[in-house]
């Protein structure tokens, strides 16, 4: 069955690890009647963590994508990880869905993901509510969460959903909006729906006050109306709520025990109630001439449809995932990939939950569905109906933090690995993959350990090769201090005619970052213009292994100020050698130096780990740059030797027992001196003489 975009709704739930993520995704699957029986994340069998890499650790690492029926409304509802090494899909779900549920533990209250998925929201301008789970646990507290996220950012949550009870003395919660209670039943079966009991009588009308507050702030006939009556009919909180909703002036908060069922019909009615609909959202995409534009949700025209995910699936093939922005995609159509600039035949499409798919007819606007092996599509990539012109923005993604070298073991599987590879980053965008011609390695990186030794993981055991990972090696650069020339003659008789080339180099200093600069200083022709060239070339060669420790040589102005040449056995070639030999003199006159590359680091840690990481970063030579301190949660920027980072996300990891993370972007060069240098020359000659072995 297909639905129009009125009857559609997106929802993301996200959070910190271990919130309850899946296990309420799992129940909200049962309580809409797709499962006829839910299972745990420890049992391996929900129908969100399916994969095997999520079955053997016990935790989300892709989003998973699944669907209820309410109210003759299509609920697709995300299940996202909660360890930020994931973070790709994480935010791939938040542009596809029109509103994002926050799980949070009642017992820790907000954690620092949560301030971290809170804030990239906030970027976003994204609608959301919190789900309090683990009401059941002793320690739990409802009200004591909601004054958390109050004072965390600064906006008061307004409860939908209220415990009754909690620990042993739970009951189910009180749906505040529509005045029932649910009474839990247990693991396997449904809640109860009854009459609010009296005891809870009085603390529901008070919360009720506050939402008919809520609702009346969402639109000014209501806020008059309300200060006239005192009051709202349901209809009009409804109407008041949605639009609060949409304006980011009501954050909603829902309680719950979600592996009891418990607090989940009136989520899910409010989901097909209040949450916003597909059409009071937009996508931004560029026009032919770069510029961006606005384009609304809206099944009434053309269509239009951004690839927000491939998969590959062993049964299936290549999936790719589609949000259709407008329009409507059918089964059997041709469409235009806009990006790849192709048309394509489209078979058939799909609706999912979990990795079962539906073939299904039609995908209206707002509506999200599955395209099976298709020849050109990628993540990223817009369809249309024909060619608009307009293109998606790509998702935006944080850069890497978290680099490794890579070869496989056996020479021969060195391709395997590379399509490996290639297919990995197709399936996460955070995960990058490159050649580095310089140090001459396959260099991958991505947002953490974790992530890269599980892609690692699974490419040995689907491949069936042996990998071998190492540290890689950091960009050096050597530059000089101080001016200085020197000249050479390049000179050979061999039978025929010689070779024959004299140039006389001045070099100087450059400020950091300006690279090269070249200039032909010769008057009256004592180096003919036709020699340049080859003259720059022999420079250039000079400069891409400096005198030091080979690495390149950077921000060096070098002048050809004389010369001298023969009429018959000059060549370019000559001018070259001469022209290479003369730079590597003048640079060993000109005081030259090591380069490292330092980078701006940002740390995200709890405060309380605050001094620990200060002090560690000193250690690794950071300079602190500063810090800020919101909600118990620190910012510490910091710059920072790339080489002192190599580990530092595993650092970082055991510092602040795994809940600090960072970004990191390369910043400038810095010289080096000392023992550092002396380091960087010993494993460069190491490494050089590897290289001439091989
Ligand atoms: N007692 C109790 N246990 C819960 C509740 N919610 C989740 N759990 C348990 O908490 C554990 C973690 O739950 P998950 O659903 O895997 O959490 P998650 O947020 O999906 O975790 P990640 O995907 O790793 O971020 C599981 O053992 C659940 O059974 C709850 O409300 N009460
Ligand atoms: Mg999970």
């Amino acid at each position: 069955m297909s639905y129009t975009s009125d009857n559609v709704r997106n929802v993301s739930i996200a959070g910190h690890g271990g919130t309850g993520k899946t296990t309420l995704f799992e129940h909200l699957l049962f309580t809409g009647g797709v499962i006829a029986r839910p299972e745990t994340v420890d049992s391996g069998k929900t129908v969100s963590d399916s994969s095997s890499e999520e079955i053997d650790r016990k935790i989300s690492i892709h989003a998973s994508l699944g669907h209820v029926e309410r109210k003759n409304r299509k609920i697709n509802i995300f299940d996202t990880p909660g360890s930020s090494d994931f973070t790709g899909d994480v935010i791939l779900t938040f542009r596809a869905s029109e509103f994002v549920l926050l799980a949070v533990d009642g017992r820790s209250g907000v954690q620092i993901e949560t301030i971290k998925l809170w804030r990239g929201l906030e970027t976003r301008k994204k609608p959301r509510g919190v789900f309090v789970t683990r009401m059941d646990a002793d320690q739990a507290d409802f009200a004591g969460t909601l004054a958390d996220i109050k004072e965390k950012f600064k906006v008061d949550p307004v409860p939908i959903t209220i415990p009754m009870g909690r620990g042993s003395s739970y009951k189910g919660v009180i749906d505040v909006l529509n005045e029932k209670a649910y009474l839990v039943q247990g693991e396997t079966a449904l809640e109860k729906e009854v009459e609010i009991p009296a005891e809870f009588k009085e603390e529901a009308a008070a919360v009720r006050e506050r939402l008919i507050e809520a609702a009346a702030e969402g639109d000014d006939s209501l806020t008059d109306k309300y200060l006239e009556q005192g009051s709202l009919s349901p209809e009009e909180m409804h109407k008041g709520l949605i639009e609060a909703l949409a304006d980011h002036k009501f954050v909603p908060a829902f309680a719950g025990v979600p592996p009891k069922n418990s607090g989940l019909v009136p989520f899910l009615e409010f989901l097909a109630d209040v949450s916003p609909a597909p059409g009071t959202a937009k996508d931004i995409a560029k026009d032919g001439e770069d510029k961006e534009r606005e384009v609304p949700i809206d099944p009434a025209k053309p269509l239009s449809a951004l690839v927000i995910k491939t998969t590959f699936d062993q049964f299936s093939g290549k999936l790719s995932w589609v949000k259709i922005i407008t329009g409507k995609l059918a089964a059997d159509c041709e469409i235009f990939n806009v990006t790849e600039n192709k048309k394509e035949r489209v078979g058939k499409i799909y609706i999912c939950q979990g990795k079962k798919l539906e073939e299904i007819n039609e995908l209206y606007a707002g509506d999200i569905g599955i395209v099976t092996k298709s020849s050109t599509l990628r993540t990223n990539d817009t369809i249309s109906a024909g060619d608009s012109g307009l293109q998606f923005l790509h998702l935006r993604l944080p850069e890497p933090v978290h680099s490794v070298a890579v070869n496989a073991t056996a020479k021969k599987d060195e391709d395997k690995l590379g399509e490996a590879l290639i297919r990995a980053t197709e399936e996460d965008k955070t995960f990058r993959y490159e050649f580095n011609a310089e140090t001459k390695e396959t260099v991958i990186s991505g947002m953490g350990e974790l992530q890269i030794g599980i892609i690692l993981d699974k490419i040995k055991q689907n491949q069936k090769i042996e990998v071998e990972t190492h540290i890689p090696h950091v960009a050096y650069r050597e530059t000089i201090n101080k001016k200085s020339s020197a000249e050479y003659t390049h000179k050979k008789q061999t039978g025929g005619h010689g070779q024959y080339g004299k140039v006389v180099l001045d070099i100087g200093p450059l400020s950091r970052g300006s690279g090269y600069k070249f200039e032909n200083k010769i008057f009256g022709g004592a180096v003919p213009k036709n020699y340049i060239p080859g003259v720059e070339k022999g420079i250039t060669e000079g400069m891409a292994r400096g005198t030091i420790a080979q690495y390149p040589v950077v921000d060096v102005e070098v002048a050809i100020v004389d010369g001298k040449y023969h009429p018959v056995d000059s060549s370019e070639l000559s001018f070259k050698l001469a022209a290479r030999n003369a730079f590597r003199e003048a640079m060993k006159q000109a005081n030259p130096t090591l380069l490292e590359p330092v980078m701006k680091v940002t740390v995200f840690v709890e405060e309380k780990y605050l001094g620990d990481v200060m002090s560690d970063l000193s250690g690794k030579r950071g300079k602190i740059l500063g810090q800020d301190s919101v909600g118990g949660i620190a910012d510490i920027r910091a710059q920072v030797p790339q080489s002192e980072l190599l580990r530092y996300s595993i650092d970082l990891r055991s510092i602040t027992s795994g809940t600090g993370s960072f970004s990191v972007e390369f910043d400038h060069y810095a010289p080096i001196s000392g023992r550092i240098a002396e380091d960087v020359i010993k494993a460069s000659e190491a490494f050089r003489v590897k290289e001439e072995e091989e």
